[in-house]
C-alpha cells in the first residue's frame, strides 16, 4: 500500500481551525516576515510583562544565541490554569485511569489550581526557591501533573525521571543538577506489578548529599522507611498548606525544566527548555495538530518520565483548557483490548500513541478493537519513531474506522514540541510521512558534506533557523550543547535524523543516523548500554547496535568479549541481560548478545559499527569494504556467531 495517499476528508477541511488556505497563509507569513508571524503567536500565552520583541536567535559561531519573547514575564501555571477558572472552572482538567479498571478520578481545573497552589506552599516550607531543582519520579498519577504546575508556580526547576530508570540512572541526574528534593510515591503500579519507586529513591539519595527532602504519595499503600527529617508524605503535608499561591513572574527565558535523554556518549544529556518560548510552542502545536475544540477528550498515552508527557500530556493540552486523560496502566494488561474499552469509558475524542503500541496492539488481531465503538474518536496521532505504513494502515481502518485523519508528528526532546506534522484539516496524508513542516519551520536535507539538497532527495535533516520550543542549552554544558547540534553543518541545527523528501515536498524520517537507537520509542543510546556492560567484572568489551524488532521498531543488540580466561555460556548471558536492567532500567535490556573473541577495528582501533550493525541486521551479503580493518577475519567469525 506504500504509495496510498489519503486527501483531508471534506467534513474534517470544513469545520478545521486551518484549512489548505489558511495553511498556505502562514507558511508564506512566517517567511515574509518572520518577527511580526512570531509576535503574533506569543499571544496564545497571558503574558505579566508583555513582550517587545520576539526573536533574538543565531545558530551561527560568533553569535550564537536562542532567545524568545526574551524582556516578557510570565508563568506557566497561570497559563495552565487561573486563566481558566472563570470560564472553566469547572470543567474536567484531567482525568485519570489507573493501571486496575474501574480505578479513575476527575479533577476539575478549580481542584488543580487548589492543589497546585497547596503544593507550591508545600515546597516552599521545605525551602524551595526559585531555580532550585526540583527532582520527580511517579507514576503517571494526577499528583505527578500536580508537582510540575507547584514547580512552575514558583519558579523551580522540575526534572522528571521515568519510573523505569534505576536507582543508579537516578542518581546520576540527581546529582547532575544538584537536585535539592525528590517527588516520588510509595510504589508504581504496571500491568499488575508494583515498581518500588521509594526504595529505588532511598538507594539513590544515599549517593546524592544535595538531596535533603524527600516527599512521599501514598499510591499503593505498601510498606516504604521514612527517614525522619528527610522523609515526609504528600497527603500530610498537602492537609495542612494554604490553598492559594501567587504565580511568580518568570522571565520568558528563565529555565523551565530539565529533562534527560540519551546522545551518542555515555552520559545522558541534561535538555533544558525555558518558560516563554516552550509554552507558546506546545500551547500552538497542540491547537493547531490536534485542531483542538472544546468538549474534546484527549489522551496521549506517554509518560510524564519522557518529553511527549511534558508536551502533550500535561502542559499544551492545559494551557488550552483542554481535558487531558492521564492514565497510569499499559496497553496489554489486564487484556488487549484496554486502549479501546478506556476510549469508550472516557469518551475519548483525539487519540495519540506510538507505533510500538499499535504494532503490539495488530498482533494480537483485530477482535479486540471491533469489541468497542470507538465512536467517539475523530483524530488520531503517533508519536516516538517511524510508522510503518503497514501499521499505519492498521490504525486507520480498524482504530479510526477510516474516518479518522492520523497525525504522524516528528518532533524531538530538543524541539520541545512538533516541528514536522499534518494538520488535519489542510494536510493530504501519506501512510509512513510524518508530512508537512509547520508554518515557521525550516527543515532542510543535507549531504555529508553539508550541501542542501534541493527536491526529491535523501540525505540529513537539519532545521536551518530557531523556533520557539528549541531547547536553549545542556545544562551546566552549554558548550557540549554548541558542539553537539551545531557544528556538523555549521549554522544549522542537526536533528540526527536521516530523512527522505519526495516529489510532493513530503518528509520521511528514516531513523538516527547517529549512535541513537529508538527502542519501542525510547531513545537510548548505544554507549549508555556498552558503559553498563563493561562495568560487570567479566565483560573486557562491548559494542551495541539497533537491530530490526517487529514490535519495538528497534532491538538493542550487544556484541560482549569476555575477559581472558571466562567462559561464555547462556547463563552469562542472562547474567549480563540483568545486570543491565539493574544498570540502567528495564528498557535498556538487550535483546541478543553475542560473544565475540574480538570487535573489528579500524587500524586506529575504531569500532566499525556499519559492520556491526549489518551483521545483527541479518545482512551479511554487503558488509562493505573490510580491508581497512586491522584483523578482518574477526568478520568471518562473528558471521558465523551471529544470536
Ligand atoms: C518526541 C520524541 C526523538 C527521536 C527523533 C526520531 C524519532 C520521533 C517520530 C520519529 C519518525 C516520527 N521520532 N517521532 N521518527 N517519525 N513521527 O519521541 O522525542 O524521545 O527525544 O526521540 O525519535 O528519530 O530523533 P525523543
Amino acid at each position: 500500500m506504500t504509495g496510498a495517499v489519503y486527501p483531508v476528508p471534506p467534513e474534517v477541511a470544513a469545520r478545521a481551525r486551518i484549512d489548505r488556505a489558511e495553511y498556505d497563509h502562514r507558511v508564506a507569513s512566517a517567511a515574509a516576515n518572520p518577527e511580526s508571524y512570531w509576535m503574533a503567536e506569543g499571544q496564545c500565552l497571558d503574558w505579566i510583562t508583555p513582550y517587545t520583541r520576539a526573536k533574538a536567535t543565531s545558530f551561527d559561531e560568533g553569535d550564537f544565541g536562542i532567545r524568545w519573547f526574551a524582556d516578557g514575564t510570565l508563568n506557566v501555571s497561570a497559563n495552565c490554569l487561573d486563566r481558566h477558572l472563570a470560564t472553566r472552572g469547572d470543567q474536567v482538567a484531567i482525568l485519570w485511569e489507573g493501571d486496575e479498571p474501574g480505578e479513575t478520578r476527575r479533577i476539575t481545573y478549580r481542584e488543580l489550581h487548589a492543589e497546585v497552589c497547596r503544593f507550591a506552599n508545600v515546597l516552599k516550607g521545605r525551602g524551595v526557591r526559585r531555580g532550585d531543582r526540583v527532582a520527580l519520579y511517579l507514576p503517571m498519577i494526577v499528583e505527578a501533573a500536580v508537582a510540575m504546575l507547584a514547580c512552575t508556580r514558583i519558579g523551580a526547576i522540575h526534572t522528571i525521571v521515568f519510573g523505569g530508570f534505576s536507582p543508579d540512572s537516578l542518581a546520576d541526574r540527581l546529582r547532575d543538577c544538584d537536585v535539592r528534593l525528590v517527588v516520588t510515591a510509595d510504589e508504581g503500579c504496571r500491568g499488575g506489578k508494583r515498581v518500588p519507586l521509594k526504595a529505588n529513591v532511598d538507594r539513590a539519595v544515599a549517593n546524592c548529599p544535595g538531596v535533603s527532602d524527600v516527599i512521599v504519595v501514598r499510591r499503593t499503600g505498601g510498606a516504604v522507611t521514612m527517614v525522619e527529617g528527610r522523609d515526609r508524605w504528600w497527603d500530610v503535608e498537602m492537609a495542612t498548606a494554604a490553598p492559594d499561591c501567587a504565580p511568580e513572574a518568570m522571565g520568558a527565558e528563565d529555565p523551565l525544566f530539565i529533562l534527560y535523554t540519551s546522545g551518542s556518549t555515555g552520559k545522558p544529556k541534561g535538555v533544558v527548555h525555558t518558560t516563554g518560548g516552550y509554552l507558546v510552542w506546545v500551547t500552538t502545536t497542540f491547537r493547531d495538530v490536534f485542531d483542538h475544540r472544546d468538549g474534546d477528550i484527549f489522551w496521549c498515552t506517554a509518560d510524564v518520565g519522557w518529553v511527549t508527557g511534558h508536551s502533550y500530556v500535561v502542559y499544551g493540552p492545559l494551557a488550552n483548557g483542554a481535558t487531558t486523560v492521564m492514565f497510569d496502566g499499559v496497553p496489554n494488561y489486564p487484556d488487549h483490548g484496554r486502549f479501546w474499552k478506556t476510549i469508550d469509558l472516557l469518551g475519548v475524542t483525539i487519540f495519540y500513541t506510538a507505533p510500538t503500541a499499535i504494532r503490539a496492539l495488530m498482533r494480537e488481531g483485530e477482535d479486540w478493537v471491533t469489541a468497542s465503538s470507538r465512536a467517539s474518536l475523530r483524530l488520531l496521532g503517533s508519536v516516538g519513531e517511524p510508522i510503518n505504513p503497514e501499521a499505519w494502515e492498521w490504525y486507520h481502518r480498524v482504530v479510526g474506522d477510516r474516518r479518522c485523519p492520523i497525525v504522524d508528528t516528528w518532533w524531538q526532546t530538543e524541539t520541545g514540541g512538533m516541528l514536522i506534522a499534518p494538520l488535519p484539516g489542510a494536510t493530504d496524508l501519506k501512510p509512513g510521512s510524518a508530512t508537512k513542516p509547520l508554518p515557521g519551520v525550516l527543515p532542510e536535507i543535507v549531504d555529508a558534506e553539508g550541501q542542501v539538497l534541493s527536491g526529491a532527495c535523501e540525505g540529513n535533516l537539519v532545521i536551518a533557523d530557531s523556533w520557539p520550543g528549541q531547547m536553549r542549552t545542556l545544562w551546566g554544558d552549554h558548550d557540549r550543547f554548541f558542539q553537539t547540534y551545531f557544528t556538523t553543518y555549521p549554522g544549522k541545527y542537526f536533528t540526527g535524523d536521516g530523512c527522505r523528501r519526495d516529489e510532493d515536498g513530503y518528509y520521511w524520517i528514516t531513523g538516527r543516523v547517529d549512535d541513537v537507537i529508538n527502542v519501542s520509542g525510547h531513545r537510548m543510546g548505544t554507549a549508555e548500554v556498552e558503559s553498563a556492560l563493561v562495568l560487570h567484572p567479566k565483560v573486557a568489551e562491548a559494542a551495541v547496535v539497533g537491530m530490526p524488532h517487529d514490535v519495538k521498531g528497534q532491538g538493542i543488540y550487544a556484541y560482549v568479549t569476555l575477559n581472558a580466561g571466562e567462559a561464555a555460556s547462556d547463563e552469562l548471558r542472562q547474567t549480563l541481560r540483568a545486570w543491565v536492567r539493574t544498570e540502567i532500567g528495564p528498557i535498556a535490556t538487550p535483546d541478543a548478545i553475542q560473544f565475540a573473541p574480538g570487535l573489528p577495528k579500524t587500524r586506529s582501533g575504531k569500532i566499525m559499527r556499519r559492520i556491526l550493525r549489518k551483521i545483527a541486521e541479518g545482512d551479511t551479503s554487503s558488509l562493505g569494504d573490510i580491508s581497512t580493518l586491522a584483523d578482518p577475519s574477526v568478520v568471518e567469525s562473528l558471521v558465523a556467531e551471529r544470536q
